[in-house]
């Protein structure tokens, strides 16, 4: 995704964000102490769904050249979901002959939309009622049905219920929009908050794809906690990461058990954040915890599955006293308020206790 990806990134280095930045830095000369959080976690975890939480919370909302940029992520997102849907149909055996035309329609008008402005104006009203009829075939519903199957983006069924929105002059994303979207984090993104009088906090955004995960450990030094994010409802789906195809919960256990057992983080307390409850629901109703776990006995309602996966990042994690887990789904702007306050709490307790002890 590199164009989207790196005007979002320019966005972060030059845009609003380097104005925060250094209204930021005056701010913080005046606080006595900078909490350091960095993110963690594989890649699609939801660790920049947090990120933007956070920024909406302590800016006021995206700026109109935020939603400008997001807008061509978005049209970026939609382009990819077609095309995952119909790589999808090829993988799974569904025959996509009778809708390739369609989906190269699709693909050369919303390849034009990415570049477009926002007065700028295509067509839309026949191209919304061929993605939508599109959407609406048995053809993409059977390939959806099997979603966890194939590789496609969260965000496909919130975009494609909302093209007669998406798809018009003068489209501006909501704020829900924007959370929806997803350009992978190629380098690292921060953004620092008034966390109490005196005291700020800055939050450390990471890519979660190996090559940039490699970044972390320039991070590392005086941190007041790791928030791990692990995507709950990988446990039925795999990813590719260094070209190797994973289960996508067994890879974020194993890249959490890699990072807790760095000698820079062993002070560190580690708050871990079982995302996309809401996919993991869905997906549970059919899919048994046990396809991933076989060790799972069950009964395969959410909280039992739930709390087998929270016993393995605690058998993962050898300092008990310095971890703290907490699901959530952060596409939720009140859930992702009330976890941060939780959880940032009792890092702040951790961290006086670990004081206390040395
Ligand atoms: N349904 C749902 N989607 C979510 C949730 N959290 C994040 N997403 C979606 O998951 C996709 C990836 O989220 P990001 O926050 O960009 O993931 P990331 O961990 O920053 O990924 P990298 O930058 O590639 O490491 C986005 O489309 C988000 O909208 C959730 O709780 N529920
Ligand atoms: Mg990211």
């Amino acid at each position: 995704m590199g164009t989207i990806t790196s005007q979002v990134k320019k966005f972060g280095n030059n845009g609003s964000m380097s104005r925060g930045a250094s209204a930021v830095s005056t701010r913080q000369q005046q606080a006595d102490v900078e909490l350091r959080v960095l993110l963690l976690g594989t890649a699609g975890a939801g660790k920049t769904t947090v990120f933007k939480q956070l920024q909406m919370l302590h800016k006021s909302g995206f700026t109109e050249r935020h939603r400008l940029l997001y807008r061509h992520v978005i049209y970026f997102n939609v382009n990819q979901i077609f095309k995952e849907l119909l790589d999808g149909c090829v993988q799974l055996g569904i025959d996509s002959s009778a809708i390739e035309p369609q989906i190269a329609e699709i693909t050369v008008y919303l390849s034009k939309m990415e570049g477009k402005t926002q007065t700028q104006n295509l067509s839309s009203s026949h191209i919304v009622e061929v993605m939508k009829d599109l959407w609406n075939s048995s053809v993409l519903q059977q390939c959806f049905a099997r979603r966890n199957e194939i590789r496609l983006l969260d965000s496909c069924e919130f975009f494609l219920s909302e093209l007669n929105i998406i798809i018009r002059m003068g489209y501006s994303p909501t704020t829900d929009d924007i959370l929806r979207a997803y350009a992978t984090t190629i380098g690292t993104d921060e953004f620092v908050f008034p966390f109490r009088p005196g005291l700020e906090a800055r939050l450390i955004d990471v890519g979660g794809l190996a090559i940039a995960r490699r970044q972390w450990v320039n991070y590392a030094n005086n941190l007041a906690a790791v928030f791990y994010v692990c995507d709950l409802s990988g446990y039925c789906r795999t990813v590719e990461d260094d070209g190797v195809e994973k289960n996508s919960l067994h890879h974020s256990l194993a890249v959490f058990k890699e990072v807790e057992e760095s000698p820079l983080l062993k002070k560190t307390p580690f708050v871990v954040l079982l995302n996309k409850t809401d996919l993991f629901d869905t997906f549970l109703s059919s899919l048994p915890l046990s396809t991933c776990m076989p060790d799972f006995e069950g009964p395969n309602d959410p909280f039992s599955a739930e709390a087998f996966i929270r016993d393995h990042f605690l058998a993962a994690f050898s300092r008990k006293s310095a971890i703290y887990i907490h699901s959530t789904s952060a596409i939720n702007a009140q859930g992702v308020e009330k976890m941060i306050i939780d959880t940032m709490k009792v890092v702040m307790k951790k961290m006086k206790s670990n004081q206390s002890m040395e």
